[in-house]
């Protein structure tokens, strides 16, 4: 191998001539030849030793790399084994959420429905307590209705208004105690104590503005002149007359009576009942109230009472049917009156307008001309409701006359003059207790008496 490159390089390239270095100035006598194979085995060995180096170098930094890399590897299972571990945690924890809100959701519904029992048993109870209460006071031989000294009607009239009487009496009083004379704030008063009267509100602007108007051409100068006025309005409203109701000559003759829970259509047709018999007519009631089988027994029970027969069906059937049987066996028996019952506890208005009606084609049916009286009843001590009463009724049937129960004791029976005012449909009876001499034909002039007297 010609090595001679060597000796080129550095004797040429750095200025160091080797030859002459070895041998003279270190002293040793070695040939060009030897020197260059010491000098190309140092080469040899230098690179070699370089190429070790390398290799080595490279060989523990690619031991380093794969231990680093096996430790991210070890690194990235790890954290994915986490993960795997929160998303399970996680699901556990939701599938335990949704499981409770379920278990929740039941107990919940159970309690709703232990709370629907409770209260349908409540319901049932105070039905039960209600109808007993009712049959008690219409079963059992009233005490009072044979009193020692009867008193007349007019008297219990007047007993029975005393609260409505004082109201409107004393609180007019009160609004011009101490007033020389009347002004705009005396009538705000007086309107305020007319709407609490039950009056109404069409009824209070009316009598109000007449007072107006008198006040403004001077005309309403003390107390007295007010309370005079009101009272003069009021009796003015009270005229409105109608022909005389009753077809006597018409056989039979059939009332049909409607108005909603409560209100005293059973008790009110029983007395009536009785005051046909007493008078000598042949009564024949229909229970077209088939909603309970305790109204039913109501209405048999004031049948025995008022001496009259009786028609009925199971509790639940079509009422329709009850009329039609009723009309029928009256036609057949020759009787004087029919006198049919109805429910008022129909849950929706178009439910009781269906029902109603069909009452009433199925009435047409057996005589056209019937029912000759369609009666509203109206509980005096519901005070306004009652003139709401009659607009809605009004929409379902031809109402030929009202009967307003309970005037016996409340303070709202100012409401006569309120219904009165507003419509055009004749009061024929007020109620003022629950014997049967306690329904009487409405007078007019006899119910204002005993508003101010
Ligand atoms: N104080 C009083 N109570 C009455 C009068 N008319 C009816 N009642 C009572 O009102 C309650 C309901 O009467 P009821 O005839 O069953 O009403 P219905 O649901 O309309 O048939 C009963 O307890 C009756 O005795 C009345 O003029 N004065
Ligand atoms: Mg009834």
């Amino acid at each position: 191998m010609d090595l001679t490159f060597i000796t080129q390089f550095l004797n040429e390239d750095l200025g160091i001539d080797i030859v002459q270095f070895l041998n003279k100035d270190l002293g040793t006598d070695l040939t060009e030849e030897a020197i260059l194979y010491i000098l190309g085995g140092g080469v040899f060995f230098f690179l070699l030793s370089i190429f070790f180096l390398i290799a080595l170098y490279r060989l523990l930094a690619k031991k380093g790399d794969g231990e680093e890399i096996s430790e991210k590897g070890t690194d990235k299972q790890l954290a994915k084994l986490e993960k795997a571990h929160l998303k399970r945690q996680k699901q556990e924890e939701k599938e335990q959420k949704a499981l409770q809100e379920k278990k929740n959701e039941a107990r919940l519904s159970q309690i709703a429905e232990e709370e629907r029992l409770i209260q349908e048993k409540l319901t049932k109870i105070e039905e039960e307590r209600r109808q007993t209460k009712v049959l008690q006071s219409d079963l059992i031989p009233d005490q009072e209705e044979t009193p020692a000294e009867p008193a007349s009607f007019m008297e219990r009239l007047k007993q029975g208004m005393a609260k409505t009487r004082s109201n409107l009496i004393e609180g007019i009083g009160g609004i011009v105690l101490g007033k020389k004379e009347i002004d705009e704030d005396t009538l705000d008063d007086l309107e305020e104590l007319l709407y609490t009267a039950d009056i109404g509100p069409e009824t209070t602007n009316r009598i109000i503005e007449v007072l107006h108007h008198k006040l403004a051409r001077n005309e309403l100068n003390d107390p007295k002149t007010l309370r005079i006025t009101v009272q003069e309005e009021i009796i003015k409203i009270m005229e409105k007359s109608y022909p005389s109701a009753t077809v006597d000559h018409t056989k039979p003759l059939v009332l049909l009576f409607i108005g909603v829970n409560g209100v005293g259509k059973t008790t009110t047709i029983g007395k009536i009942a009785a005051q046909y018999q007493q008078a000598g007519k042949r009564v024949l009631m229909g229970a077209g109230d088939t909603f309970r089988a305790a109204a039913i027994e109501q209405l048999e029970e004031w049948s025995k009472r008022a001496n009259s027969d009786f028609v009925s069906k199971k509790a639940g059937s079509d009422p329709s049917s009850v009329m039609y049987e009723t009309v029928s066996k009256a036609i057949q028996e020759n009787y004087d009156v029919v006198i049919c019952d109805t429910a008022g506890r129909l849950h929706t208005k178009a439910n009781l307008m269906e029902e109603l009606k069909k009452m009433i084609r199925v009435i047409k049916k057996v005589i056209p001309d019937a029912p000759h009286e369609i009666f509203l009843v109206l509980d005096a001590t519901t005070g306004q409701n009652a003139i709401f009463q009659v607009r809605e009724f009004r929409e379902i049937a031809e109402i030929t006359g009202l009967i307003i129960t309970k005037l016996d004791g409340t303070a709202k029976g100012g409401v006569v003059i309120g219904i009165v005012n507003e419509f055009d449909i004749p009061v024929r009876y007020i109620g003022v207790g629950e014997s049967i001499q306690d329904l009487q034909p409405f007078n007019a002039s006899e119910f204002t008496e005993s508003l101010f007297t």
